[in-house]
Formats: structure tokens, sequence, C-alpha cells
């Protein structure tokens, strides 16, 4: 039986009312919108614009942590941050790939970020200056991703759904290693602790910021949610990351920094502190302490990977023309 999305293909569904119905009806009744469906151009957009800045979010994330991959304190750190690291290259591969259902190629996606017309999170513009930064990336970031991506798994656009499945389960794996590693530190020696509480202390604030500015000045948030791309708002899940981390901090024994986190016992959640909105928008507004570092690394690694890519098309060229002389 065909979908509602796909009832545009038929005989009496010709006309623009038709297809959005047919659209409308698909996002209300929870199915996924596929890449051949119809959908409106700005629904269409809008995915694109928050696929290509997760995806460019996942290789810029690359970063902050390869920066400790020579460093690492073990065999067994250094091989898990390598496989953490480069499994964010996959996310961003994923991604790309969902963006490119839309019609939007991964170099004009690049070039966006290349010449900073696309953002990515702001969360990767603040420094890893110690080897217990690793573990506050694990715990926080990754763990607010997490609270952040899960319900993206219940996207309407099936592509970028699907790839959000696969990114939770290995998200996942990242939180708990931060988690493990930041315990190893926190239950050391009183130096090892210190150094914990202190990545804790610089990392627990940008955190909250990578849900995104707060409901009433987010500009996408009523229209993505309406379109069932985002299924909570900015605030609602941070609030829920306040929640799950509260606890985390205790058994770990570090100290959240916020002197107003307090439990509200009327509305059953956490109280917390005003967020600098005012850091915020300077990040974003590319005056962050490595935003200008991020970028430069990031068109000199593609710069030097031209080659790799000329000579992957030239071998894919080679495979299809085999393949036609084949035929
Ligand atoms: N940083 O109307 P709003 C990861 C922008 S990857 C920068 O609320 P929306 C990980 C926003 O784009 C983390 N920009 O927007 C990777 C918009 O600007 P434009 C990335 C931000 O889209 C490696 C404007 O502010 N995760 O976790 O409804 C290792 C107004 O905002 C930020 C994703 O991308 C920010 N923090 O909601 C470890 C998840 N926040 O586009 C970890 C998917 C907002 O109009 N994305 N802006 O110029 C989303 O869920 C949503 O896009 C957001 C923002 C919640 C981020």
């Amino acid at each position: 039986m065909a979908t509602a999305a796909q009832a545009y293909d038929r005989e009496d569904a010709v006309d623009q009312d038709a297809y959005e119905r047919a659209f409308d009806a698909a996002v209300a009744a929870d199915e996924r919108i596929e890449p051949r469906d119809w959908m409106p151009d700005a629904y269409r957009a809008t995915l694109v614009r928050q696929i290509a800045q997760h995806a460019h979010s996942e290789i810029i994330g690359m970063q902050p942590e390869a920066n400790w991959i020579t460093r690492a304190p073990s065999l067994r750190r250094k091989a898990i941050l390598m496989a953490k690291v480069q499994d964010e290259a996959g996310h961003g591969l994923y991604l790309y790939s969902a963006a490119e259902t839309l019609g939007t190629g991964r170099d004009e996606l690049l070039d966006k970020l290349h010449t900073g017309r696309q953002k990515y999170s702001s969360i990767f513009n603040y420094p890893t200056l110690t080897w217990a930064d690793v573990g506050a990336i694990g715990w926080l970031v990754d763990g607010a991703a997490i609270t952040n991506q899960v319900p993206l798994c219940r996207c309407s656009y099936g592509p970028y759904a699907r790839a959000m499945v696969r990114i939770c389960k290995e998200e996942s794996f990242h939180q708990r290693q931060g988690y493990e590693l930041l315990l190893a530190l926190s239950k050391g020696t009183p130096e090892q602790h210190a150094m914990a509480q202190d990545a804790v202390d610089r990392w627990w604030w940008p955190s909250l910021m990578m849900f995104g500015p707060p409901d009433d000045e987010s500009a996408h948030s009523a229209q993505s949610m309406a379109w069932k791309i985002k299924r909570h708002s900015n605030d609602e899940l941070r609030r829920r990351f306040v929640d799950i981390c509260v606890p985390q901090a205790e058994s770990l024994g570090l100290t959240l920094p916020d002197p107003d986190l307090k439990w509200n016992e009327e509305l059953g959640r956490h109280e917390f502190g005003e967020i600098d909105w005012t850091e915020f928008k300077n990040v974003l507004k590319g005056n962050g302490p490595c935003n200008e570092q991020r970028i430069t690394q990031r068109r000199q690694a593609h710069d030097e990977g031209a080659w790799v890519r000329e000579a992957a098309s030239a071998y894919a060229g080679k495979h299809t023309e085999t393949g036609a002389a084949r035929a």
C-alpha cells in the first residue's frame, strides 16, 4: 500500500496542493519522508542546514581529541581514543551521505564550511588543555550529543533518522569511555582529581550551550518541531541533560560548577544558573578561543587530501570504464 507521502504518484494528486496535503499527512501520521517523496523546499533547506551543520561538527570535532592521541597515557587509552576519533569521521560520512540524498553534494557543503557560510557546533571552539579534557568531552559533550540526538532517530526524514541510529550507538560508547576515564582520574591521586575537576569546570557551560539558544530565541525550533525534524525544544533537552548529569557527577566525585544548581521538588527537575549567552554568540560569530585554528586546520587537511580524492575518482572512473566495456 502506498504511503501518504507517495500519494502524489497517484493520478488524482497531480497539483501542488495535493502534494502538500500528502506531505502533511505523512508527517502527521509519523511516516518517514524518503528522498524521492515530494517535500516543501523549506523542509529540504532546513534539513540540509541542520544535517550539514551536524556533519561539519563531527569532522571538526575530531580535532580537539586527536590533539591527545600521541600523548595518551597508555596503549589502551590510545587505542580507545583512536577508535573514537575514527568513529567521528564515520559519523561525518553518514551525515554527508544523508545530505546528498537531498540533492546537495559534499563538495558544496565542505566549501560552505571552509568559507564560513555554514556553522559547526560551538563546543569545538574550546581548547583541550589536559588529558582530563578527553574524559570531559566524552562524558559531557558526547552525553549532550546523545541527549540531543536520540530523538533525531525519530526524525521525519528517513535517511537522517537511520543515520542517527548507528551514530547514537557509537556515541553511547564514547560517553561511557569519557565517564570511565574521568572516574579513574577522580579516584586517582589528588593531582589527577584536580585535573578532572578543572576539565569539568571548563566544559560544563559550553556543553549546555550545545543545545542551542533559549527557546524564545530559537529561530528554527517551532517549524522544525512542526515538521518533526526536531522532537523537543532546545531548553527541554538542555534540562533533561542537566537532570542526567547531576547524579553522574555525584558518582564521579566531581562538582558541577554552578552554585545555583538545585533540585526543585515542585517542578520535578533541577534548576540551574544563567548561561552566558554573550559568550555563545561570540563563539558563533567566530570569536571563540579556537575558531580560527579549527578552520585553518580543516582547510589544510582538505587541501592535503586532494590527491586522495583525485586517486579515488580516477579509480572509480577506471572501474566504470571496465564495467562498461564488459557490458
Ligand atoms: N553551535 O534556531 P536554532 C557532536 C545555530 S556533534 C553552533 O535553535 P536549530 C559531536 C543554529 O544553527 C554536535 N551553532 O537552530 C561530534 C542557527 O543558525 P543558522 C552537533 C548553533 O537548528 C564529535 C541558530 O544558531 N549536533 O555532538 O533549530 C564528537 C539558531 O538556533 C548552536 C548537531 O548538530 C551551537 N551549539 O537547533 C563529539 C545535532 N546552536 O543555521 C560530539 C543536530 C544553535 O540559522 N542539530 N546554533 O545559521 C540540532 O539538533 C539543531 O540544529 C540544534 C540547533 C539544536 C543544534
